[in-house]
């Protein structure tokens, strides 16, 4: 999967860029703990900037010295627009304690209202959090920071909640324990002595995140049940609780990162689950990409676990790349790997290894008018014969490519033999035995 960089937008100092993706959303840079908020009719992403350690003493340890915000209205297509709140520009932070973790944004009489946990420069050992508050009038800035974080608020991952009567509640964690008060309306101080949430599991929990839906309130959390984090939920009536544990949103990852850290959201009619995973730092689990599945409620009102996909939402345009390494589903003998072991925003690709080995790529969208040209990026060093099909691993074949001797990664073109318009699930099957690798596909 390789970074598309489809407008690059030059005013005075701020670029932004949009960027094309699946999962992990957001390519280039690192993108932790996902704060997602409607605002305008469109998703706004506010997550932490992970970044490789530029100080000896945080080399191993969380490293963040501002914040992005992303923009999408196809949760597809992002727009970067860029940095918004700086390590080095807020009064009380220590500017070189490069603690900038978990944020928040809110809106309130037309303003946003950004919170986020930093080291103070009084902070003693120079250790510890507080939570502070940036103000807008856009939801991408420019932000403006107080001078001074919340009174009262000593911890981090701030979640602000603001119920129907426009009570505003923020919710934080301090020592793996969750803490809630009111705030008051002008959303910087607040109106209530903190009080710890209770009756929730053993163990270590942090990110609170809490919506209201039907009437009941949803306190959800990355809680350690075994022996990484899952996301987990209670329920409550009130946003104060008390609440009554419910259960898992999402297992711990299989495979390592300590670490999750999620926020949920409806939009356009559907609810979704933001949260993150170490894709492009395999081996450096603090260094984290956002990602987003779709989230579903039953009856009830409990949520079914959710189980974390590579292909996540959206639907991709057939005319853009497929990054089939994206996978709905994968079969024996295909596997993917990245493009560059050395530069790994550069992505993945799908390698083929036997006979019949397939992957399928679900939510193409082909429009109104049939494509004529397959495109496919791929390295065959022994030849090999491609078939693109629909509908199922069976299904009707579209295309079908037979590969030279490809020594290196080339664009190989072909024509579609068959008529294929509307969004369409697809599968990519390799014919022979002898290994190809792709990138990705696309149509014109
Ligand atoms: O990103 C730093 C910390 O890691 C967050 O504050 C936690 O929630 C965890 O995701």
């Amino acid at each position: 999967m390789k970074k598309r960089i489809g407008l690059v937008l030059f005013l005075s100092l701020v670029v932004s860029y949009t960027l094309m993706a699946q999962n992990p959303i957001i390519s280039g840079q690192f993108t932790a703990d996902p704060t997602a908020r409607v605002f305008d009719g469109k998703i706004y992403l506010y997550p932490s900037h992970d970044i490789p350690s530029p100080i000896e003493r945080l080399e191993k340890w969380f490293c963040m010295a501002d914040y992005h915000v992303f923009s999408s209205a196809n949760m597809t297509d992002w727009t970067d627009h860029g940095v918004i709140v700086t390590q080095n520009e807020v009064p009380w932070v220590q500017p070189d304690s490069y603690s900038m973790w978990a944020p928040e944004c809110v809106t309130r009489n037309g303003k946003y209202y950004f919170y986020f946990p930093s080291t103070p420069r009084d902070a003693a050992d120079g250790k510890g959090f507080a939570v502070g508050v940036a103000i807008a009038d856009k939801p991408y800035g420019p932000f403006t920071p107080l001078a001074s974080p919340i009174e009262g608020v000593k911890g981090i991952d701030p979640c602000v909640f603001i119920d129907k009567d426009n009570q505003a509640y923020i919710y934080w964690c301090a020592g793996g324990k969750m803490f809630v008060a009111k705030l008051k309306d002008n959303m910087t101080e607040l109106a209530s002595e903190p009080s710890q949430i209770e009756n929730l599991p053993q163990g270590f929990m942090e990110g609170p995140f809490v919506f209201e839906r039907n009437g009941v309130y949803y306190f959800t959390f990355p809680w350690v049940q075994d022996k990484t984090e899952t996301l987990a939920y209670a329920t409550g009536s009130t946003p104060m609780g008390p609440f009554q544990f419910e259960g898992l949103i999402m297992d711990q990852w299989p495979s390592a990162c300590w670490t999750n850290h999620h926020s949920i959201l409806e939009y356009q009619k559907q609810w979704y689950l933001f949260y993150h995973h170490n894709d492009y730092s395999p081996e450096f689990d603090k260094n984290r990409s956002a990602r987003i599945d779709s989230l579903f409620f039953n009856s009830d009102g409990t949520i079914q676990k959710v189980k974390p996909t590579l292909r996540g939402v959206g639907v991709t345009q057939a005319t853009d790349k497929i990054q089939l390494d994206r996978y709905s589903d994968i079969g024996d003998g295909a596997k993917i790997d990245f493009v560059n072991a050395a530069d790994k925003f550069e992505g993945w690709k799908t390698i083929f290894n036997k006979k019949n080995s397939w992957i399928q790529y679900n939510s193409v969208n082909f429009g109104k008018i049939s494509p004529k040209l397959l495109k496919i990026k791929v390295m065959a060093r022994d030849g090999g014969t491609i078939q693109v099909r629909t509908q199922h691993k069976e299904g009707p074949v579209i295309a079908e490519i037979k590969l030279p001797e490809l020594k290196r990664s080339l664009l190989i073109e072909s024509p579609v033999i068959k008529e294929i318009k509307g969004i369409r699930n697809l599968f990519v099957v390799s014919l022979n035995n002898q290994p190809l690798e792709v990138d990705w596909i696309s149509f014109e």
